[in-house]
């Protein structure tokens, strides 16, 4: 549990009661303190437990914190357990519907009784959504629209939700009597952007009771299948994780297979057979059925006459051929970052300054940031103007001449406007080091337009990088639509390099259009859109997109060294 987790009960018990039509504000005390907690640097868990008290945190009220205390000593929450029953879960699951906020939910269970997906699907194709206060046909082809993307995406989790999963089910696992190793395999391990389910490989000395800790752990909802080799259970937020218990002389032959693809695996096993070889889970046999590796993964690899191919590219997108012909590429890495070049601070909506960014970038070890606060179009994030941004490029050339503790580089995310042109002018723009360009509004042109105004805006020559290109969310809102291919190509001619935003929600661009973009011959960024100094952390989730798209560190910008990264902008 952290504080991102005590905010998420609160804002869903918020979302409940604005449901049932409590007071509001009494909602409103719980959505400010969810707002609180997620901005909060100090960890609660840490507070409460050292015996402190939140009583200086301003917003945070005696009630909200005899819940937090709640949450702290007995890992849940009573209120939100009450409120659960009240309002069942069909009517919850609405919540996750992109567009829809608990007020229509409430109108839409009050004036047509709608109680589920099934029922919201229905209604909104008969056109019965249109005829609601405040709804029209745009509403409900938009609802329409999103239901159909959640169909998709149904039962799948984002891969950051699988690293909190995982962390805390390892750690209890942990001391399982005689455990030895314990890993996760899957599209966890080939760190695909969304995962259907986690697989857990584990190698015991003797007997253990794994298993029975395992069937136990706090967050289970359900036990699917119970055995001394194989479990699976279901957990409280819907994700099902498999454990199994491997002999430790197949463990690698095992974590191979559990990890995939399944693609990639039926091509291992072709070529295996091609050599007069067997490759199965328990490990390589020759012809005569004798076992000749499986201990570790690498075993699988050699005894074939493949190098090791990284779980990342394991897709059977060429990966066989390369190892094959010594062609794979040297992948990306965290260490090779030297710098994040999407970052925002508490001039517009962020919550650290410029310094604390700079600080953290330095822990990170890293050479360089570059500041990009929005511009003044995007009024929620309290965008810059020419004449705020100016005073802001004189206080970072400020901190830059007193030896800040990284270099950071003047930069904006200019909005781009529905026609194409930029929010900011010309002129100050010709000032920053570094420019990115994002769209953030009118994200449902038509086709030809969308692809006319992004290519408009990478035309403009002070446009160094365009921002999360796609513009989707994962599991939530689909790209906008537009001709990716003609965007590459006109990126090409005017020099723009396209983000991989690797903030979690995004990871945009994605690993098959990030590879698109190298094969165009484009370079990359991965930037972290960080809005506070921790969010700074999240670059790894980046790095897993680009090794999934086979970058190697040359095609990517921020691994350049400061004057490297001059001279290429
Ligand atoms: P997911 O869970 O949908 O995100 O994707 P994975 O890749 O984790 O798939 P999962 O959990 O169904 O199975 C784990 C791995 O086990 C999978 O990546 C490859 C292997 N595997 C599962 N079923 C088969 C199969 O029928 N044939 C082969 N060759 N491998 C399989
Ligand atoms: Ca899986
Ligand atoms: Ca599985
Ligand atoms: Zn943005």
């Amino acid at each position: 549990m952290d504080n991102h987790k005590i905010a998420d009960i609160f804002e869903e018990i918020a979302d409940i009661l604005d449901i049932v039509g409590d007071n509001p504000f009494r909602i409103r005390s719980y959505r400010n303190a969810a707002r609180i907690i997620e901005d909060l640097s100090d960890d609660i868990f840490s507070i409460i437990n050292e015996g402190g008290t939140l009583e200086n945190i301003k917003g945070i009220g005696k009630g909200i914190e005899e819940k937090i205390e709640e949450i702290v000593k007995t890992g849940s929450c009573s209120l939100l357990k009450e409120l659960h029953e009240k309002v069942p879960p069909e009517i919850r699951e609405l919540l996750k519907i992109e567009g829809l906020g608990p007020k229509k939910v409430k109108l839409m269970y009050d004036k047509l009784g709608i109680d589920s997906i099934d029922k919201l699907e229905s209604a909104a194709s008969s056109g019965k959504l249109r005829n609601l206060e405040g709804m029209g046909e745009k509403t409900e082809n938009k609802i329409l629209k999103s239901l159909e993307y959640y169909r998709q995406g149904q039962g799948r989790f984002k891969l950051s939700d699988g690293f909190s999963i995982c962390e805390s089910l390892i750690k209890y696992l942990k001391n399982a009597k005689n455990l030895i190793k314990i890993e996760p395999a899957g599209s966890f391990r080939r760190r695909q952007e969304t995962i259907g389910d986690l697989d857990l490989l584990a190698i015991c000395s003797s007997e253990t009771d794994i298993m029975e800790k395992f069937i136990k752990y706090d967050e289970v909802k359900e036990i699917i299948a119970h055995g001394d080799t194989k479990t699976s259970i279901k957990l409280t937020n819907g994700i099902q994780v498999d454990l199994r218990v491997l002999e430790p002389e197949s463990f690698g032959a095992a974590l191979h297979y559990f990890t995939g693809s399944k693609a990639h695996n039926i091509r291992v096993r072709s070529l295996a057979r091609e050599k007069g070889l067997k490759v199965s889970e328990y490990g390589v046999f020759d012809s005569g059925d004798k076992k000749i590796g499986g201990k570790d993964e690498k075993d699988i690899f050699t005894n074939i006459g493949l190098s090791y191919i990284p779980p990342e590219i394991r897709e059977d997108r060429g990966e066989i051929e390369a190892s094959l012909n010594n062609k794979l590429p040297e992948l990306i890495e965290l260490k090779n970052i030297r710098g994040d070049l999407q970052i925002h601070t508490v001039e517009t909506d962020g919550k650290n300054t410029v310094i604390e960014m700079a600080q953290k970038a330095k822990e990170l070890g890293y050479e360089y940031i570059s500041i990009t606060n929005h511009s003044k179009a995007v009024k929620i994030a309290h965008g810059l103007d020419e004449k705020k941004l100016r005073k802001h490029f004189e206080e970072i050339d400020r901190l830059n001449s007193k030896k800040a503790p990284v270099h950071i580089l003047k930069s904006v995310e200019v909005d781009i406007l529905a026609d194409g042109s930029l929010d900011l002018d010309d002129s100050v723009l010709k000032e920053c080091d570094v420019v990115l360009a994002s769209i953030h509004s009118y994200f449902n042109l038509p086709e030809k337009e969308m692809t006319q105004r992004i290519i408009k805006a990478l035309s403009n020559p002070y446009v160094n990088i365009l921002g999360h290109p796609t513009g989707r969310l994962i599991l939530e809102r689909e790209p906008y639509v537009f001709n990716l291919r003609e965007v590459f190509k006109a990126a090409l001619d005017y020099n723009v390099i396209m983000e991989i935003n690797a903030y979690p929600d995004r990871l945009d661009l994605n690993d098959i259009h990030a590879l698109q973009a190298k094969e165009t011959g484009l370079k990359l960024a991965i930037s972290t859109d960080a809005h506070s100094s921790s969010q700074m952390e999240l670059m790894v989730y980046g790095v897993y997109t680009a090794r999934r798209a086979w970058l190697e560190p040359e095609d990517v910008i921020n691994t350049y060294t400061l004057k490297e990264l001059k001279t290429f902008i």
